[in-house]
């Protein structure tokens, strides 16, 4: 049942998504007309809307699961709990956005409301909240102090707003349901300064009345576009596509673009709460969602990038039993790599403790991953390579760290050999490619590959880049390197390419 309503939901996504896109070049349409040279080359310069544009740069962001649950050691409150049980100790937010930021996060969201409707604001709308609770003597509100230091701090803001709501009496009425939302919505838009991303859950199921309303996608995006035009509409919304799986891995070939009319969420709720590859082709989890294959039978084309959403512990929110679970720094680095590392966003869930704290263990290993960060990629070993590449334009732009010049391929040229010539031999394992995805996401094939003295050999390939690609492999040590792109669906244009030394 829940699958049938994921499902109805996601048409309704869909459906506006087109409309939302429309303004910006991130939407075309493909006419009966096109041939399948036409179809690449629209496809070739979709382009992000600025809001999309400016995500897909963040790389790292956060969640903050904290409510409720973290007093009743649940995942998933039925909204019957006693808002006296809302009680942390020590709560400090700007500790919570000072860790992120230490560890290079960009962007945090938090859960203002959670599927048991209990809210971390005194909203006027409920008794459900923070407002009853002994925390503050009802006097506190938690998206306050995480939005002031956000703020204050200089990182991005973003709310997470369950539609899926278990204490809500009006749960099952949809004029009702949705007029509440709305004034919800409009609390956390209007109080609360610059709002950056606003989180939609796909998990629903009924209301306290077993009943289920309809949700008015339509009149919740055009509100969030007035009050917070700046704002991404992330998963149940139109600018951000969630990566299918909440694993923390992304796909190998991860394409920006994917046809509009190929989304179905089937099998979305299926694996929400699950560690799961991808599933079947034919909905939003399958392994190829825009390859030219997929794109030759589109209809529509859409910029929709990939947030790969993935908790530092088991849970989404803090259990105390989980204290010797969390991620090692190890684990968190494999799962950079397989998400900011393929074309996606990595949004890491940090969840406060009952204290109201990020966890001692927690910081502990975000400090670590982020020292593994930066160790990795402190030096280019290129950086101050003879660059050679015959029908290349720019390639300085390639090394020089500024994301608003970038190398291309003259005339209509959609292969290239960029070659480096070392001044001496260096030892390095990791590949790292960034395309100028403002102007469209292009490349499709491409390969590393070293002199030995003798001949050139394969060191490793990979198919799409997008805005960030690393790839990892066996140590290798050579003083020339080129790096090939086999196959583009347009000029391709790079602003960044390295190669570097795991510590
Ligand atoms: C899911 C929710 O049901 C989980 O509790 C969590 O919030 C996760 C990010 O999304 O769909």
């Amino acid at each position: 049942m829940l699958l049938f309503v994921r499902v109805f939901f996601f048409l309704a996504v869909v459906n506006t998504t087109a409309i939302y896109a429309q303004k910006t070049q991130n939407y075309v349409v493909i006419n009966a007309s096109d041939n399948g040279q036409d179809i690449i080359a629209k496809a070739a310069n979709i382009t992000p809307s600025p809001r999309q544009l400016r995500w897909q740069q963040l790389e790292l962001t956060a969640f903050l699961h904290f409510g409720m649950n973290t007093f009743t050691n649940q995942e998933w409150g039925d909204g019957k709990e006693d808002t006296k049980l809302f009680n942390p100790t020590n709560l400090d937010a700007t500790q919570w956005v000072r860790t992120c930021k230490e560890a290079g996060i960009k962007q945090v969201i938090v859960t203002a409301k959670h599927h048991d409707g209990f809210c971390l604001w005194p909203s006027k709308y409920t008794e459900h909240s923070v407002k009853n609770s002994p925390w503050k003597n009802g006097q506190g509100d938690v998206v306050k102090e995480v939005a002031d230091a956000c703020h204050q701090q200089g990182i991005g803001f973003g709310i997470y707003l369950s539609p899926w709501d278990r204490n809500n009496p009006d749960y099952g009425d949809t004029e009702k349901y949705n007029a509440y939302f709305m004034n919800q919505l409009t609390e956390l838009l209007s109080n609360y300064g610059k709002v950056d991303e606003v989180w939609f859950d796909g998990a629903n199921g009924t209301g306290p009345n077993g009943k289920k309303p309809a949700y008015h996608f339509e009149a919740w995006y055009s509100l969030i576009r007035s009050l917070q035009p700046g704002a991404v509409i992330a998963i149940m919304g139109p600018d951000v596509r969630w990566v299918g799986t909440e694993s923390g891995y992304g796909r190998q070939s991860e394409w920006s673009v994917v046809p509009l009319d190929e989304q179905s969420n089937t099998g979305t709720e299926q694996n929400s709460q699950k560690d799961i590859s991808f599933a079947p082709k034919g909905d939003m989890t399958g392994d190829d969602l825009g390859s030219r294959d997929k794109i030759a039978k589109a209809k529509e084309l859409v910029w929709y990038p990939a947030e790969t959403d993935v908790s530092i512990r088991p849970g989404w929110f803090y259990h105390e039993a989980e204290d010797t679970k969390v991620k090692s720094p190890e684990k968190l680095m494999d799962i950079y790599y397989s998400s900011v590392g393929r074309n996606s966003v990595l949004l890491l869930n940090i969840p406060p403790d009952k204290r109201g704290l990020i966890n001692e263990q927690d910081q502990k290993n975000l400090k670590e991953w982020k020292n593994i960060i930066d160790n990795t990629f402190k030096t280019n070993l290129v950086k101050d390579t003879k660059i050679i590449s015959a029908n290349g334009i720019n390639p300085r732009a390639l090394l020089n760290g500024n994301v608003n010049n970038y190398w291309t391929t003259k005339n209509q040229d959609t292969t290239a050999t960029i070659q480096m010539n070392l001044a001496k031999p260096q030892t390095f394992d990791v590949l790292l490619l960034q395309e100028n995805i403002a102007i469209g996401q292009r490349i499709e094939k491409f390969n590393l590959e070293y002199f030995d003295g003798k001949n050139w050999e394969l060191i490793t390939e990979g198919t799409t880049v997008g805005a960030k690609r690393l790839i990892r492999f066996k140590a290798i040590t050579a003083q020339r390197v080129r790096l090939k792109i086999i196959s583009s669906r347009s000029n391709p244009a790079l602003i960044a390419m390295g190669l570097y030394k795991q510590p």
